[in-house]
Parts: C-alpha cells; sequence; structure tokens
C-alpha cells in the first residue's frame, strides 16, 4: 500500500499567516447545583475526605523523614519521599471522572496519584470484584495483612489495602504492591489503573504514548493520562513523546476503524518549580505552560490551563478532554496549576522562593477551599468533617504500624530479586484473536522473491552461488519478523522508515504489502520516544519491535534503554512483562557517528537480554527466540552482514519455524591449539586468521561466535579454552571497556589451571571511528589477529608482524588515554 499523502508545492508556497486559536486559563465556573446533578452528594464529600487521607499520608511521610516518629511510632525511612502536600485537589480532581481501566502513569512525586485513583476505583469496582482483585494480588498477601482485625465495610477494607500496599512499597517491604522492589518513586497497582511512575522527571511521558498505542491499536477501552511536572516540560523525551502521539498519520493513514490518535493526556502537574529551578519566569520560557500545545497541532493540543486548587475544576477538564481522547482526537495537554507546600524532598529547605509565596499558597489551600464551598452549599457540617480528620488519622496511624513493623512486613531475599530480573517465558501471542494481515503470507512478493532463493551460499559443486540469488541475513530477519506477525496479534513494529522504505537497512522491505498501517509505521525522529513508546506497549500487556537505525543512535535513547526498558519487569516484583525487541544496527563507513559498537554499554545494564547474531541460520533463528520471549531484547544486527548468505548450516537456513538456544555460543571452527572468541562480524574476519594460522604455521584455532552476550553460557567457553589452554577474544567494539574483557576475566578465573598464557582481548582502537578509507587502521583486522597472537600468547615462527600489540605499547596506549 503505497502512501497517499500528495505534497503540492503551490498549497505549500503559498502565503500567508498561521492562525493560532486561543488557549483556555481557568475558565471553570462553580456551580452547586450542576455538580450535584453530576456527582451526587455522597462523591462530593467523598472528595473532601481522599483529599484529607491522602494529606495525612504524606504528612506522615513527612514526620517520619524529618522526626523520625509519628503518633508514637518510630520509624528511620532511608528512602526518598517526594511529597505532595498542597497538590492533592489537583490530583484527587484528575481522578474523579476516571474508571479503572483508564491508566494513569506520573512522576517521582505519585503517592497521592495512586492513592486517589485506587480510591476512586474502588467506588466504581463491584464488591465482589473487588474482593478478587485483593484476594489474587501478590496470593492474597497484601490483603492477608489489612484485613486481620479488620471490622467495617469491605469498601473500608480496601482503602486500607491501598494504604498499606503503597506504604509498604515505600517502606521497601514483601507485601507492598510492587513488594519493594519499587520504593517511593515507583509504586503502583496495575489493577485499578495505576501504572508505573517513574523517577526520571519526564520518563512517564513517552511510556504513556506507548500504553495508549496499546489501547488504541487492540481496541481497549479507556484513556491514558500521562502525568508529569512543570519541569519535565524541558525534557527531550518529553517533546519527543509528544511529537509521536500528534503524528497526522492516525487520521490520514490508518485505518478509520481503528479509532483515531492513541487516547493520550499529557497532564503537566504545574506547580511552577523544577526543585529549585523556577519554570514560571526563570527556567522556562513560556510563561504558561499550556502555550505549547499551539506548536503541536493545529487543535493547539486541546491545551487548556486548569486551577488544581478546585477537584472540581480539574475533574470537569479530565472529563471533556476524556470525550475528545475516545473519539480519537488527541492528544492532549493539561496544565494543572497547582503549589507543593512542602520542600521538593524533606531535606530542601526551599531557600529558592519566599515564605509569603508559600503562605499565599497556604492561604487558599485547596483542601481547606474545597471545605468552605461544601458548607457554604450545606453539604458538610464542622463536626462532620472534624469526624473524617479523626478518621484519616487513625487510619494512616493503623497503616503505619503494620507497615513499619518488620515482623509483619518482612522484605524480600535476594533470591527474590534474582528471579524477578527477567520473566523467562516464551508466548506465541500477547492477545487472543486473529492477527490482522491485508494478504494471506505466500502473496507477499518478498516472500515469493525468497522462496526461489538459495539458503545456503554455495552450490552442490561447492560454487559460491551469485549473491543476488543468496537467502541472506537480512531475508532471514524478514523471515522472522513476518511469522511472528502472523502468530501474534498484538505485535507491533515501528521506527524511523519502517514501512515503505523497509527499515533504514531494507529488514522490512515488503512488510507494508502484508501489514495495516496501525501494525507497522514510520514515527517522527524521535529515538526516546520510539523506545520508550516500545515500552509502555509491552509492559500494557503487547508485543513491540522498534528499530534504532545505527547503533550510535541509542544514545538518543538512553534514558529509555538503560533506565526503563530494562528496569521495570523486577520493579514491578515481576507484575509486568516486557516483550520489547529493540533492533539496533550496528554500521560502518560512515564515520564516527555511524560506527560504534557499543554492546558493551547495554551488556552493563542489569535487566537487558542482549543478542548479536552474525550468520542467517542465527539471524532467523535468534529473532525468533527473540519475538516469543517475555523480556526486553537489545537485538544488535550488522550493517557489515545483511548481504551475506549462510556459510555454516550446510542444509541450509531451515524454512521452517526454530529457535536458537537461548545464551549458547557456537563452535564455527574446531581447532585444538587456540580459542578464538568474536562477537558479531568480526567472526569473519577471525576465521580468515585461522584460515592463515593454519596454513602458515600449523596452528589449529578453534573459533567460537559468541553470539549472545547476556544470558550467556561459559561452559562451550570453558571447554574449549581447558582443551586449548589459549584464548583471544576479539569484537570491533572498541577495546577499552569492551565486554570482551568481562569474558575475558570470567575465563582467566575459571580456567586458570589450564591456560599456558593470558587470555587476550583484541578490540578496535579507543578512537573515534574514522571515514571508511581509513577503517582498516581502526577495525580489527586479520593481521592484527595473528600479530596480537604472536606477541602475546604463542610466538609464531617467522611470523613478521605488522602492527605492535606488545606490553609496551600497551601500556603507552594506556597512557595517553587512546
Ligand atoms: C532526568 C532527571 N533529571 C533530574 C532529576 C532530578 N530531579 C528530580 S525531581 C526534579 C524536579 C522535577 O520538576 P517537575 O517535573 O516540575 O516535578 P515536581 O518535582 O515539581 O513535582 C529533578 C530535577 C531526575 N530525577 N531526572
Ligand atoms: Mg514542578
Amino acid at each position: 500500500m503505497p502512501k497517499s499523502i500528495f505534497i503540492d508545492p503551490d498549497q505549500m508556497r503559498k502565503p500567508g499567516l498561521i492562525q493560532i486559536d486561543n488557549i483556555p486559563m481557568n475558565q471553570y465556573k462553580p456551580d452547586i447545583k450542576e455538580e450535584l446533578k453530576l456527582y451526587g452528594k455522597s462523591i462530593l464529600r467523598k472528595i473532601y475526605y481522599d483529599m484529607l487521607l491522602i494529606r495525612e499520608f504524606e504528612t506522615m511521610l513527612d514526620i517520619i523523614k524529618t522526626k523520625g516518629s509519628y503518633q508514637g511510632i518510630s520509624y528511620k525511612h532511608q528512602g526518598p519521599a517526594h511529597l505532595s502536600l498542597g497538590q492533592e485537589s489537583a490530583t484527587v480532581g484528575m481522578c474523579i471522572n476516571l474508571e479503572p481501566e483508564d491508566y494513569i502513569f506520573g512522576s517521582h512525586r505519585s503517592h497521592g496519584e495512586i492513592l486517589a485513583k485506587c480510591f476512586t476505583a474502588i467506588e466504581k469496582i463491584k464488591e465482589e470484584e473487588l474482593i478478587k482483585i485483593m484476594k489474587n494480588y501478590l496470593n492474597g498477601s497484601c490483603l492477608k495483612i489489612v484485613e486481620k482485625n479488620h471490622q467495617g465495610e469491605l469498601k473500608d477494607l480496601a482503602e486500607d489495602f491501598i494504604l498499606y500496599g503503597v506504604l509498604a512499597e515505600i517502606f521497601g517491604r514483601k507485601d507492598g504492591f510492587n513488594r519493594g522492589m519499587g520504593g517511593s518513586m515507583h509504586a503502583f497497582f496495575v489493577p485499578f489503573g495505576s501504572m508505573p511512575n517513574n523517577a526520571i522527571v519526564g520518563g512517564s511521558a513517552d511510556i504513556s504514548v506507548g500504553a495508549a498505542l496499546f489501547k488504541r491499536i487492540n481496541r481497549k477501552s479507556g484513556i491514558v493520562i500521562g502525568s508529569i511536572g512543570d519541569g519535565a516540560m524541558g525534557c527531550g523525551p518529553v517533546w519527543e513523546a509528544i511529537s509521536l502521539s500528534a503524528m497526522e498519520q492516525f487520521h490520514t493513514l490508518w485505518d478509520k476503524e481503528i479509532g483515531g490518535a492513541p487516547p493520550i493526556l499529557f497532564n503537566f502537574f504545574n506547580n511552577f518549580y523544577g526543585m529549585g529551578g523556577q519554570t514560571y519566569g526563570e527556567t522556562m520560557g513560556f510563561q504558561y505552560l499550556a502555550r505549547i500545545g499551539a506548536g503541536v497541532n493545529s487543535q493547539n493540543m486541546h491545551a487548556e490551563r486548569v486551577d488544581g486548587y478546585n477537584p472540581l475544576a480539574v475533574a470537569d477538564a479530565v472529563n471533556r478532554k476524556k470525550k475528545i481522547l475516545l473519539s480519537g482526537q488527541g492528544p492532549v495537554l493539561l496544565d494543572t496549576i497547582t503549589y507543593r507546600f512542602s520542600g521538593h524532598s524533606p531535606s530542601d529547605a526551599s531557600v529558592y522562593r519566599s515564605k509569603k509565596e508559600v503562605q499565599s499558597w497556604q492561604e487558599v489551600d485547596g483542601i481547606e477551599g474545597y471545605r468552605k464551598y461544601l458548607e457554604k452549599h450545606g453539604l458538610l457540617d464542622e463536626s462532620e468533617s472534624w469526624e473524617m480528620k479523626d478518621k484519616v488519622e487513625k487510619k494512616v496511624k493503623h497503616i503505619t504500624q503494620l507497615a513499619t513493623s518488620l515482623e509483619i512486613s518482612p522484605r524480600v531475599t535476594g533470591e527474590f530479586m534474582e528471579s524477578v530480573m527477567f520473566s523467562n517465558q516464551s508466548l506465541d501471542k500477547t492477545e487472543e484473536r486473529k492477527s490482522e494481515l491485508l494478504i494471506k503470507e505466500n502473496e507477499n512478493s518478498r516472500v515469493q522473491s525468497i522462496a526461489k532463493k538459495a539458503r545456503y551460499f554455495q552450490a552442490e559443486n561447492g560454487k559460491e552461488i551469485p549473491k543476488m540469488r543468496q537467502f541472506t541475513y537480512r531475508d532471514a530477519l524478514f523471515e522472522a519478523m513476518l511469522y511472528r506477525f502472523t502468530q501474534d496479534p498484538a505485535m507491533v513494529a515501528f521506527g524511523e522508515e519502517n514501512r515503505e522504505w523497509g527499515g533504514a537497512f531494507g529488514v522490512y522491505r515488503g512488510l507494508s504489502e502484508s501489514l495495516p498501517y496501525h501494525r507497522l509505521f514510520n514515527t517522527s525522529i524521535s529515538e526516546g520516544a520510539i523506545a520508550g513508546s516500545g515500552a509502555g506497549y509491552a509492559m500494557s500487556g503487547g508485543r513491540a519491535v522498534v528499530e534504532l537505525m545505527y547503533c550510535d543512535f541509542m544514545g538518543r535513547a538512553g534514558d529509555e534503554i538503560f533506565n526503563q526498558i530494562s528496569k521495570w519487569q523486577a520493579m514491578s516484583a515481576g507484575l509486568l512483562k516486557m516483550p520489547l525487541v529493540v533492533r539496533v544496527s550496528v554500521g560502518s563507513k560512515y564515520g564516527a557517528q555511524h560506527s560504534q559498537d557499543w554492546t558493551s554499554l547495554v551488556a552493563h545494564i542489569p535487566g537487558l537480554k542482549v543478542m548479536f547474531p552474525a550468520t542467517p541460520y542465527d539471524a532467523k533463528g535468534m529473532l525468533n527466540l527473540a519475538l516469543r520471549g517475555t523480556d526486553p531484547v537489545l537485538f544488535f544486527e550488522s550493517q557489515r552482514l545483511y548481504d551475506i548468505g549462510e556459510q555454516f548450516i550446510t542444509e541450509g537456513v531451515p524454512v521452517e519455524y526454530y529457535e536458537v538456544n537461548e545464551g549458547k555460543p557456537v563452535i564455527r571452527r574446531e581447532g585444538k591449539d587456540l580459542t578464538i572468541i568474536s562477537i558479531g562480524a568480526t567472526l569473519y574476519r577471525a576465521l580468515e586468521a585461522a584460515q592463515e594460522l593454519e596454513e602458515k604455521y600449523q596452528v589449529s584455532a578453534e573459533v567460537i561466535d559468541l553470539r549472545f552476550i547476556n544470558p550467556l553460557h561459559y561452559q562451550l567457553l570453558v571447554d574449549s579454552a581447558t582443551r586449548t589452554g589459549r584464548v583471544l577474544l576479539t569484537s570491533d567494539a572498541c577495546e577499552r571497556g569492551s565486554f570482551l574483557h568481562n569474558v575475558a576475566s570470567n575465563l582467566s578465573q575459571l580456567v586458570f589451571d589450564h591456560l599456558d598464557g593470558p587470555v587476550v582481548v583484541l578490540g578496535s582502537r579507543n578512537w573515534i571511528t574514522p571515514a571508511a578509507e581509513l577503517e582498516e587502521i581502526f577495525f580489527p583486522q586479520k593481521e592484527w589477529i595473528i600479530d596480537i597472537i604472536h606477541e602475546r600468547i604463542l610466538p609464531l615462527p617467522g611470523h613478521e608482524v605488522s602492527t605492535t600489540q606488545d606490553t609496551k605499547e600497551i601500556i603507552r596506549r594506556n597512557q595517553s588515554g587512546v
């Protein structure tokens, strides 16, 4: 299906003026008759109660943190407490009109949001369902703690359950909502629509977009709110998230039946500060945050400034925006003004703002203002409000007693932590329905052309088959992708140029014939949001494959890869899965910013699986493995390899489905004198070197292709090194800090008694990658491999070195930092 939007030069060159519609600010007009009609007396009172309860919860944490004791309960809380005292009206208001299936994601300051969202859900969920959720959550262990000696109604018990689940999480306890693996800044409770909260400023923006994509693409009900602070408006990934969420293709190219844009509301809790920086008048230039909407699309993102000091104003805005979002007309931006009375954290002395300013906001406190409003209209009297205050104090005290006691609330063990780093499952489909495909698999023209190709690089007579007719590494990746698209209806792939172009290197070429736009699409040039929304999509229950054109662009998606994709399974205590494959192409020939192998960076990050196939057989078998798993995989590919045919599996790359065993390296050439271990495209230079070692020096080198970086099985490496007693490791990654040093260090320890020489690492030089014409003096070459073996491991009689790899040279290089 070719793209059909015509860009008309006459239209584009026409003079004119861009008209920008007005952006409303604080337009809510209280009308008690209407409000009573909409919510009823009991909910209007409940709003006050919820605000009080959140205030008491946060006050307790503040006192615990600063004084070490609350209502006679002594406790030292070591972790953070970013409190939202003063912001309760904004958070409660946001949640009043949300249903349990609506998702909220938040920031480091989100205790109030979790509580408010869950309290609203308790109101809306039927009692039997409520019991079921509490009984099933963490096998009922959290419920058991609060139901002991509990008297009263089920909803009251559910409230305790929420308060305890959040507080025990903040205190790092086993029966906290995420078994203490998330803690204060990351607690959440999915069954009530409270999704992960992020300690990275703005981190929730692109994850929320991914969740909204999941809802839209899979026709799930509800909207997604990504709540972040005003300070987050300065973060690149937030702008990227907004760009991606506002792509016009949702209206212009996607099937109408999908329903339009993802239902995402970016809710900025605008308290005018990002730590000590004032976003109004100092660190940002927007003056009114809502203005940002005007730059994004012609609807101004339906942006509004809302008075977060009136919960009903926020509730009204969310309600109106929800309709827009459900009709596919998002994204929406809310500039919800609020103020935090407390410091950024309890250690904050508030030196960046005046006492007068804090007092002025305290004088118009949203909770007090709302109480007066209810009293004025006869919906609450003074004694009732005191009763409520008394009740919330007792409740918070009780929960604090439970959550601070190590006897009642123990911590998890190291074994548990280890068990949740990966989910290690195989899942054919993430949703139960038929996969949407535009044509049958065998009607796809690429499938038809691949069918004519030779799946082994040589003919029976031993002659190499012409390149054009070889089934390549690129074809192998295509086959794995298409297969999984047919199996998993909720699988999507996106990135820059993913559709007609077929991904930067044509891996997907032809896939657009088979897949509708909502399953394969181009995105804005937003690597952070591409990776982050992939994470949001995956954690919401789907499977995503995102592509980063060049490994060097991982830097742009740094937070998403290092902090988000890698950590949410473990931070959720294994409750969330992350079936996400990030395809990363390792370049060459394009100089310093397009040619680096950064496998070592991700090898260092716990929580990621890292793979790097070097042959078509592995490309297909390993991508099959990654695409059926439930863990995040950084899947490295090499631009040097896309065009190669299969040279090792003589039967050829199977047409049928197969998987390569996870973590297992493979011997590519057997030998007895020396083991050469390679990662990625360096394999082929290692094999050339092994050939020359054999022919010229009668040294028999075993060549092992590591294939996997994490997890990695060492046994085959240990066996080989034990047999040969000599090990050289090589890859195209720069030598300093290369993952190969880890393998070398482990092997040195594991086979120390059998070694006849040092375990040596040969990488690229510790320079920038030079222009294509100079690459031979940068990347490891066959000659370097032989030279380093000669100089450091096994002298080769008569060998004349062309490079210096001796001790003096290694010391010199390190001394110069190169
Ligand atoms: C990427 C990143 N940079 C800096 C920080 C440190 N930090 C934590 S909160 C914060 C201020 C955030 O301001 P805002 O987004 O307005 O949220 P608020 O604290 O006002 O709720 C900063 C700078 C961080 N956690 N993440
Ligand atoms: Mg702020």
